[in-house]
């Protein structure tokens, strides 16, 4: 009998539809500037297609970032209201069906005031992208674009479960701007669905931004203000057409954990990170010292390899985070250090930690228990080092300068 009745309870439930069992149900609206309103570093003002979850109002670049957590049964929403060529939203990099995946041939497109709805599980906690997959290269260079970010479900402060915790997070998208795309007669395009190509200028960028501002635009918007010891989470994203490398200041331990949505298997330690057109990447900082400087992003060419254009974010390490945070994560200091090292673990995995530290080559040159005693290190050679900290399976690594 209840066989019977959860079985009618079932089909009961597939005649009403997904919409019953969603856990999140989201509208994007897909839309023309009626005048150019988005201000560029230069003050000119350019015209924008793009998402926006309000139907007043000029866009922003990028398009709203969309939050889901893990697993959750997601209904997007798209209402088209842009007046001219049918839209997609794509969702880059996220394990979806491809009748949801907006590619046009594969998926749906939305005409001028139709609307469609995107059906997923949300998987995989990571960082994401989305973007119209119709004339991709002009509706994305228009500004049909944003950052999909998906949590774990049981904090807000992990990458992922079991993964590495975090005291505060920035999310950096970059992408560029032609503004002779921006012009009325490209962006407004007439919608030809029997012509199988499109008009496409000449892609001469004159705009290289980070959350779709550049120059003196980023004070203010895109900056990093962290406290000593705060532990960062920056999740990179690349929705451009030239590769980014970004050059963080050494005092942060830039350490690569994820790439486009999955983690690494094998974390990576550098101040330098390459993102090409359309990668996603998490990166841990570890604020382990005062300091006032600059990261960098510099934008290369993919066919000549040469930079053609740098734009600096503001670092300011400052202050201290509170002593309980502090201790989430085992620490090490001082750092540089010369004849002694200590490190402070959370109570949590006091028990069974151990350290080994690493020279450049990767040989291992000190291994020993975790106590309440410094480490002695005065044997060791001037140089960088890789220390390992390693408790229950989870493992935290430094960089360690021996002076
Ligand atoms: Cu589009």
């Amino acid at each position: 009998m209840m066989r019977q009745l959860y079985l009618a309870l079932v089909s009961f439930a597939a005649v009403l539809g997904a919409n019953a069992q969603m856990d999140s149900v989201l509208t994007l609206i897909s839309k023309i500037d009626f005048q150019p309103s988005h201000e560029l570093h230069d003050g000119n003002q350019i015209l924008l297609m793009g998402y926006s979850s309000t139907i007043g109002g000029s866009l922003n670049l990028p398009s709203p970032t969309l939050e889901f957590k893990e697993n959750d049964s997601i209904q997007l929403d798209m209402w088209n209201l842009s007046q001219g060529p049918p839209h997609t939203i794509h969702l880059h990099g996220l394990d979806v069906d491809q009748e949801n995946d907006g590619v046009p041939a594969l998926s749906f497109s939305v005409a001028h005031d139709d609307t469609g709805s995107y059906m997923f599980k949300a998987p995989h906690p990571g960082t994401y992208l989305y973007h119209c997959h119709e004339t991709s290269v002009l509706h994305v260079q228009a500004g049909m674009y944003g950052v999909i970010i998906v949590r774990p479900n049981s904090t807000d402060t992990m990458t992922w479960d079991n993964g590495y915790s975090f005291h505060s997070e920035r999310t950096w998208l970059m992408s560029e701007i032609d503004t002779n795309w921006h012009h009325d007669t490209i962006i407004n395009h007439t919608y030809d669905s029997t012509a199988m190509t499109h008009l496409v200028l000449d892609y001469r960028l004159q705009h290289f931004l980070i959350n779709g501002k550049s120059e003196h635009q980023l004070v203010g918007n895109v900056e990093l203000f962290a406290s000593l010891g705060e532990q960062v989470y920056l999740r990179l994203a690349n929705i451009g057409n030239y590769g980014n490398r970004m050059i963080l200041p050494s005092v942060l331990n830039a350490q690569q954990v994820s790439s486009d949505g999955r983690p690494l298997p094998n974390t990576v330690l550098s101040d330098t990170i390459e993102i090409l057109p359309g990668e996603r990447y998490g990166v841990l900082l570890d604020c382990d010292a005062h300091f006032q400087g600059t990261g960098v992003v510099e934008y290369f060419n993919l066919n000549t390899g040469q930079v053609e254009n740098t734009q600096n974010i503001a670092v300011t390490v400052d202050g201290y985070v509170g002593i309980s945070e502090y201790l989430e994560e085992p620490k090490m200091f001082p750092n540089p250090a010369t004849n002694q090292l200590m490190i402070a673990l959370p109570e949590s995995i006091q028990e069974m930690a151990s350290v080994t530290i690493e020279n450049m080559l990767g040989r291992r040159v000190l291994e020993q228990k975790i106590s309440d005693k410094p480490i002695i290190i005065a044997p060791l050679v001037s140089g960088n080092y890789i220390v390992r900290i390693r408790s229950k399976g989870r493992e935290w690594n430094r960089k360690l300068i021996i002076q």
